[in-house]
């Protein structure tokens, strides 16, 4: 169902809550709780947009760092410390800790973490915790919008039976987040949303809160849809990445070039690549968690081959890319035992410093257990010269492609190691020009092991 205006029949039962006119006029009063990548930059947009805002956080030092002017995240986010500045000025947005601070509020949104356990089974503590206090304390919500990824069936599982303890029960809305670290507000506000709804009621209140924020299509559907759209749409890309990882893994034993493979397929298909890039891992929030959620839902006896398979070749990206170190070494006449090698980039993705669920780590790890001596280096996560951390080594593994590695001066670089060797696991430096300048050069995806 597409947004738009609502049916007649919709609007009247609707405005007989008043909800969506106090939306149009800005005069609902709105909590976020959870504030982190997700949270923030919405309880923030809806106070530029003219709402009154509280953001509620049980971290304290989070909290005082909003507060205080500044953004409690890793990443750097494009126009998100004017928007908080801006907001805190205009006195429409205040983060505290205090759950007091939900009575009076007429809509709550959930942004709390919803991860998965030890035995990847989704955990959905921080959820209930959330709904268990928006039960105690907003007494005057009339919707809640919980905009975390959530496995299939944990808004009527898990949400519903503690809210529906509250009489009237409030409008239940599933609009899970499509944010992406580094882009917070451009996503925020140029990606479609689902507005996942149990009773109509609830599509015009969803439409009417985040028409305010999104510039883009806000879809109407169910709960379940919602939820299995968003953890699909993570899935589908993990399943890519792996198929591309596969790939690459297969020519650098074949010693073939993958991206000649990825250009031949992807010609057939001209308007959407079919074959992604390979790389030294899936690392972030997401992907290594929402295949996961989805893979949850299926019931004990079902088939999850493609969903696991995917996820394990991506997880044993760390080990390849060891590998491909082992045979560098060799060729270098040494053993990986005897090396020092220098790990370049310890964060999940490139410009970035956001480290959760990184290859890099997993990586160093590997080769400590072959006995090398590891160096690691990441601009965005500690201080130290990459001159210091690739002086005296016989290999430099670039795992994330930051702007630092590509731009460095792999001359002076090359000069101050013991062997001048490079590993570009994101094939983002340009190999003839590092050969030319007497390294050894090897690619993950381009024969690598041959
Ligand atoms: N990666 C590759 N090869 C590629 C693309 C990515 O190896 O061709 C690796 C990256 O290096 C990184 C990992 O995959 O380690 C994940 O990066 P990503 O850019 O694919 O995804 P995220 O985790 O930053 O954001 C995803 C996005 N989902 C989709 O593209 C379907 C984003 O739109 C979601 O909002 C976000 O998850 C989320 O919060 O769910």
């Amino acid at each position: 169902m597409a947004a738009g205006g609502p049916s007649a029949s919709v609007r009247a039962v609707v405005t007989a809550g008043g909800l969506e006119d106090r939306l149009a006029r800005r005069e609902a009063r709105i909590a976020v709780l959870g504030l982190g990548y997700v949270g923030i930059p919405v309880a923030v947009s809806l106070a530029a947009a003219g709402f009154d805002v509280v953001g509620i956080d049980t971290d304290d030092t989070r909290v005082a760092t909003l507060a205080a002017g500044k953004l409690p995240l890793a990443t750097r986010e494009p126009g998100l410390d004017a928007l908080l500045a801006a907001a805190l000025a205009s006195g429409r947005f205040g983060p505290t800790t205090s759950a007091a601070a939900l009575a009076g509020r007429d809509v709550v949104i959930v942004a709390v973490d919803t991860p998965i356990d030890a035995h990847r089974r989704p955990d959905t503590a921080q959820l209930a915790a959330a709904c268990r206090a928006i039960l105690d304390g907003a007494g005057d919500a009339q919707a809640v919008v919980v905009e975390s990824t959530l496995a299939p069936g944990t808004m009527r599982r898990v949400v519903r039976p503690i809210l529906a303890e509250r009489r009237p029960m409030p409008l239940l809305i599933h609009c899970p987040e499509r944010v992406r670290p580094g882009r917070l507000l451009r996503n925020l506000r140029g990606m479609s949303r689902l507005i996942g709804v149990e009773v109509p009621a609830a599509g015009p209140v969803g439409v009417g809160l985040y028409g305010t924020i999104v510039d883009a299509e806000l879809v109407v559907t169910d709960w379940e849809t919602a939820e299995l759209i968003k953890v699909a749409e993570n899935t589908t890309r993990d399943i890519q990445i792996a198929l591309a990882n596969q790939l690459a893994v297969a020519a650098d034993h074949a010693g073939v070039d993958f991206r000649r493979v990825r250009d031949q397929i992807n010609a057939l298909w001209r308007s959407e690549p079919l074959v992604l890039e390979p790389g030294a891992g899936v690392g972030g929030h997401c992907l290594p968690k929402d295949p996961w959620l989805l893979a949850s839902v299926l019931p004990p006896d079902a088939t999850t081959d493609l969903i696991r398979a995917a996820r394990a070749v991506n997880d044993r990206m760390p080990t390849h890319v060891a590998r491909i170190v082992d045979r560098m070494c060799a060729g270098l006449g040494i053993g990986t035992a005897s090396a020092r090698v220098v790990v370049l980039g310890l964060t999940y993705d490139a410009n970035s410093d956001d480290q959760r669920n990184a290859p890099g780590p997993r990586i160093v790890a590997a080769l400590a257990s072959r006995g090398a001596e590891v160096v690691a280096h990441d601009p965005f996560v500690g201080p130290g010269a990459l001159s210091d951390a690739v002086q005296g080594s016989d290999v430099a593994v670039v795992v994330i492609p930051h702007r630092a590695y590509l731009e460095a001066d792999w001359a002076a670089l090359g000069a101050s190691m013991r062997h001048p060797a490079v590993i570009d696991c994101r094939r983002a430096l340009e190999g003839d020009a590092l050969r030319s300048l007497g390294f050894s050069y090897r690619a993950l995806g381009v024969a690598a092991l041959r």
